[in-house]
């Protein structure tokens, strides 16, 4: 399969990281000159930008947190002044203010490429059609794929969310052969074909770039079976540049991470300590390339490991594994550390596919409770009390035994846990309130 860029993305790792030391150094000059943030702490840590001479030396220079962002909400983390300013994006985040990044004319070049990428990796060429189905808003997601799709020369139908008939309407009238989504909106693309009879065999559909939240084993078989594709992973985040920091490539053996413009590294979330190589801790990004907002030592609360051996597509990128949770949505449930993808691989297990699911933890006195709802597949016992409560008795022992923690399995009719365009709103803390 073609690679797009493959003098960086096959390159020597000694070559790699001469070139990431070369552009880490160029960027901490950028961020020491111009965003106030970093000049402070640097002073405050007596770093000196010249003075990093290995890349060893990266552990030195503090985090970048989200919360470091909100305080400089909206542009106090920016290193260039607005005028050179082409575009401003969004996180996806809910009810606080969300985080503002920027991007000059450079950037948006760099962007392009790098999800250019992803896509060639993905198996999408100029022949192809490609349907997005992210929103074109604030999310970087359809802007992302739209340019990186045009790069490489194919057509792109900017569908943006919703409309899940006419969405189908498209696919099967445009011969749409490469689909671009969340998950679980292709899931729901999925059901819907079923409910309205559309064969989604008899489409042009054969490939699928997936991101923006994770995509389990499962619900991969899910989707390439039901809708006769194959599905690849892709990761990123607004803060870094959008999609396009990390993708699949033909043989989906982990997501790799395009090194030449940012330095992974795992650390232990508590302490912030660096972790070894396939450990599984908290993934920080520096960005290296960026221009409008360089990110140092970003600390993203994806929960992942990296995986150095080489691959067999040829590049030399690193390749991240599937994100085991949020450092930062982790459940605490009497005293014992939660991850909802851990519930997910359970139910996942038992019943073959990924169920539409949502865990709800509220307490009651001093008491932690944990519920967790997933949708019965149409048809499934309602009617049979006892075959019922044996299976919801099995699920919650299998769940007791991977968390650690009891939880109350409930079974709920179908389509009845909201679905959801963007990201799944899964888990309902209600002890929060
Ligand atoms: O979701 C960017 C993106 C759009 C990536 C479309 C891929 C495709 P944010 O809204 O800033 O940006 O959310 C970033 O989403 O820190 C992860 O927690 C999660 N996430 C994104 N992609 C994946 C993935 C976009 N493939 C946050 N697997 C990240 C798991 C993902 N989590």
């Amino acid at each position: 399969m073609k690679i797009w860029d493959a003098k960086y993305e096959c390159m020597p790792r000694e070559e790699l990281e001469q070139l990431q030391l070369e552009r880490l150094q160029a960027t901490l000059n950028r961020v020491y000159k111009n965003v106030t943030f970093y000049r402070k702490i640097f002073d405050e840590l007596e770093i000196v930008p010249e003075n990093m001479q290995s890349l060893s030396g990266l552990v030195k220079l503090p985090f970048t947190s989200k919360e470091n962002l909100r305080m400089n909400y909206p542009y106090g983390m920016f290193a260039v002044p607005l005028r050179e300013v082409v575009r401003v994006h969004s996180s996806s985040g809910t009810t606080e203010k969300p985080v503002v990044v920027g991007y000059t004319r450079n950037d948006i070049k760099a962007w392009t490429n790098l999800v250019a990428r992803v896509m060639t990796a993905a198996g999408v060429t100029r022949d192809d059609m490609v349907q997005i189905t992210f929103s074109y808003g604030m999310y970087t997601g359809a802007f992302g794929f739209h340019y990186g799709a045009e790069a490489i020369g194919a057509s792109v139908i900017p569908m943006g969310t919703g409309n899940t008939e006419k969405q189908i309407m498209i696919m099967q009238d445009y011969r749409t052969s490469a689909l671009i989504s969340t998950p679980t909106y292709a899931i729901t693309l999925a059901e819907r074909m079923e409910r309205i009879g559309v064969d989604p065999k008899k489409l042009s559909l054969r490939v699928g770039l997936f991101g923006g939240e994770p995509l389990s084993e499962a619900m991969r078989e899910e989707i390439e079976s039901r809708l006769g594709i194959t599905a690849t992973d892709n990761y990123g985040l607004s803060e870094i540049i959008g999609p396009g920091v990390a993708g699949e490539c033909e043989y989906r053996c982990g997501m790799h991470i395009f090194e030449d413009t940012f330095i992974p590294e795992i650390i232990d979330p508590k302490t912030g300590e660096q972790l070894s190589a396939g450990r599984v801790g908290e993934l920080v990004l520096t960005t290296l390339k960026k221009e409008a907002f360089p990110m140092i030592r970003y600390r993203t609360g994806d929960m992942t490991s990296l995986e150095y051996g080489p691959c067999r597509c040829g590049r030399t990128m690193v390749r991240m594994n599937k994100t085991a949770g949020r450092s930062d949505d982790m459940l605490i449930i009497r005293g014992v550390n939660v991850f909802p993808s851990q519930i997910e691989s359970v139910l996942a297990a038992i019943v073959g596919t990924a169920p539409h699911y949502q865990i709800v933890a509220d307490r009651k006195g001093a008491r932690d409770l944990l519920e967790v709802h997933f949708e019965a597949a149409e048809g499934t016992f309602f009617d049979e009390m006892k075959r019922q409560k044996a299976f919801l008795e099995m699920v919650e022992k299998r769940i007791r035994s991977v968390i650690g923690v009891s939880a109350t399995v409930r079974l709920v009719a179908p389509n009845t846990i909201a679905r959801h365009e963007g990201k799944a709103g899964i888990v309902i803390d209600r002890r929060k309130t």
